[in-house]
């Protein structure tokens, strides 16, 4: 028989307090140093304390973690063993900690008598992440001692806690033996931790042209603030406002013209912009005040240190409602926008309702040839954002699609996520599948991205033996490499030999048998009527292709 082992009581202890603390997510990858903390989870799961998702690539674990957590907003575990294994977070943690995401990782390590002295799979773990965590717990080997399990809850609540502003590292030594052969837990009740809200709300006035920013994360308060200040909305796509009454999606071409950009004269900004350049010009102009609204746990937006305040919460003081002027200044831009995004190439409805044949016969040539027309990026993400209601999710990639996504998709109220806090490309499909698998099936988690972005994550097609999959659709847009450097200047000053060698990287990697090897089902789609079809949840995790023109 397996002796007693102070690691498997420690390791269950800690897991029940995390329970405990409100923690029903967890996610791992397999090791030998983590194996108590690994079986105590296998043993809640069986228990239905958790949900247990497993990955053998710890970069996709991460990054599914980060997609639970934000779905859940609720803290999710990452448990690892030593060495690189815990490297291969760095990515979905530094993510983390730039949106304020509560990720948690349980990280396995050799006692403190192993370390530095060249044994195997060690490294210096405590700290790893650097400055992309601001708490970390290093925790020695148990010993069986007493008070041991007393201080294993203490760690998960005080983890928990940390969590609530981003991501935090607690590295755990073990010594052998490094698991026993049974741990039965004993029944948890959960009472999530109440978090005392920080930062008091700063009265913002209403003022005349004043026009608000929203950025990743800034939510739906974003959407609020502009009615209330009477000041037209530049959401973001995947900023959790884009949407409501006041929104100017064509704000950018309004810029230059004259009674837009140059009427400017107040910003109010909430969370964190990243797609345009206009946004921080905008603040940066002279004779420009900005409100930057503090997300907790985030580095603040501070473009040029141009910004005059920083509130944690905010009130508007007599709101606008009634004023003709505000109501003047927010249609103005509005109004324009829609003018400007008005799609030219819709069939004409009056001939639709026409009775004579010829009009109606011209009506079904013009549906035809617009279902058998080729899918442009425009197309593609139109289609996209209206096949997706508010029981679905969307999650962008970072990639040319995006982009045109945020220039042109109409106001609607659901639920877009982009892992913009870095706007790295890796992680996509994996933040998908972490927001799909919180969903329980409830809509389908669709994720957009590019050809390059697919294949950099394509390790997150992979899912746990046994495990649930979520509905979800992985539509790759591709044009054979990264075309979002096209718009780049260096573009036009790099050799095109040059360009396309270290910069483009074309590819031409099969999809069709990528999506076969991970048991996906895979749609090819060439024009906008197959688009549609393919766009239709079904239960299946299906990869759809989706050709573009360079
Ligand atoms: C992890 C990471 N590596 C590199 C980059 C730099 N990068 C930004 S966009 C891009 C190309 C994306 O190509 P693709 O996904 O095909 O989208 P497209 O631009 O073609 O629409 C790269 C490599 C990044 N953002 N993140
Ligand atoms: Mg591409």
């Amino acid at each position: 028989m397996t002796p007693e082992s102070a690691s498997s009581d420690f390791a269950g202890a800690l897991l029940a307090g995390f329970v405990s603390a409100g923690v029903r997510d967890v996610v791992l990858a397999p090791g030998s140093r983590s194996q108590a903390l690994a079986l105590a989870a296998a043993a809640l799961e069986a228990a239905g304390s958790i949900r247990l998702r497993v990955r053998i690539d710890e970069r996709v674990a991460g990054f599914v973690a980060l997609g639970l957590a934000v779905e859940t907003q609720t803290p999710v575990l990452i448990i690892t063993t030593s060495g690189t294994a815990v490297a291969n977070l760095h990515p979905a943690v530094l993510e983390a900690h730039h949106s304020g995401v509560a990720l948690i990782v349980l990280s396995s390590d050799r006692p403190e008598e192993l370390r530095g002295i060249g044994s195997n799979q060690t490294t210096h773990q405590p700290g790893i992440f650097g400055a992309a965590v601001h708490t970390v717990l290093d925790v020695a080997a148990p010993t069986a001692e007493d008070g041991e399990i007393e201080s294993a809850t203490a760690i998960a609540r005080d983890a928990v806690l940390a969590a609530q502003v981003g991501p935090v590292q607690v590295n755990l030594a073990f010594r052998e033996p490094l698991s026993s052969a049974v741990f039965e837990p004993a029944e948890i009740t959960a009472a999530p931790l109440e978090v005392a809200s920080t930062g008091s709300a700063t009265e913002i006035s209403v003022r005349k042209s004043t026009v608000v920013v929203a950025g990743h994360g800034a939510g739906e308060q974003a959407e609020q603030a502009a009615r209330l200040l009477g000041a037209p909305l530049f959401a973001e796509v995947s900023s959790g406002s884009h949407f409501g009454p006041n929104l100017s999606v064509a704000w950018r071409e309004l810029m230059t013209q004259p009674g837009f950009g140059e009427a400017i004269e107040r910003v109010v900004v909430f969370g964190h912009p990243t797609l345009s350049r206009e946004v921080p010009a905008l603040i940066q102009r002279a004779g420009i005040e900005t409100i930057v609204v503090r997300t907790p746990g985030v580095e603040d937006y501070n473009p040029g240190h141009a910004i005059a305040q920083f509130v944690d919460g905010w009130s508007v003081v007599e709101p606008v409602e009634a004023s003709r002027e505000a109501r003047a200044w927010v249609g103005r831009w509005v109004a324009a926008s829609r003018v400007l995004l008005e799609t030219h190439d819709a069939p004409d409805i009056t001939i639709a309702t026409a009775d004579d044949p010829k009009s109606q016969a011209a009506f079904g040539r013009a549906v035809l040839a617009g279902l058998r027309a080729p899918v442009t990026r425009r197309t593609l993400v139109e289609a996209v954002w209206r096949m997706t209601w508010p029981h679905d999710r969307l999650v962008l990639g970072a990639s040319r699609l995006i982009r045109e996504a945020d220039r042109v998709v109409p106001g609607k109220k659901i639920r877009v996520h982009a892992n913009r806090g870095l706007a790295g490309i890796d992680g996509t499909i994996g933040t998908g599948v972490g927001i799909g698998l919180a969903l329980e099936g409830a809509g389908v988690t669709r994720v957009l991205l590019g050809d390059l972005a697919a294949l950099h994550d394509a390790g997150s097609l992979l899912f746990g033996a046994g495990e649930p999959r979520p509905r979800m659709q992985v539509i790759v847009g591709n044009d054979e490499g990264g075309t979002l450097f096209d718009s780049l200047e260096v573009a036009a000053t790099a050799s095109p030999e040059a360009f396309e060698r270290v910069l483009l990287t074309p590819q031409r990697v099969n999809l069709e048998q990528l999506a076969a090897a991970y048991g996906w089902v895979y749609k090819k789609v060439t024009n906008r009527g197959e688009l549609d079809e393919a766009l239709t949840p079904t239960e299946a995790t299906t990869l759809i292709e989706v050709p573009l023109r360079r």
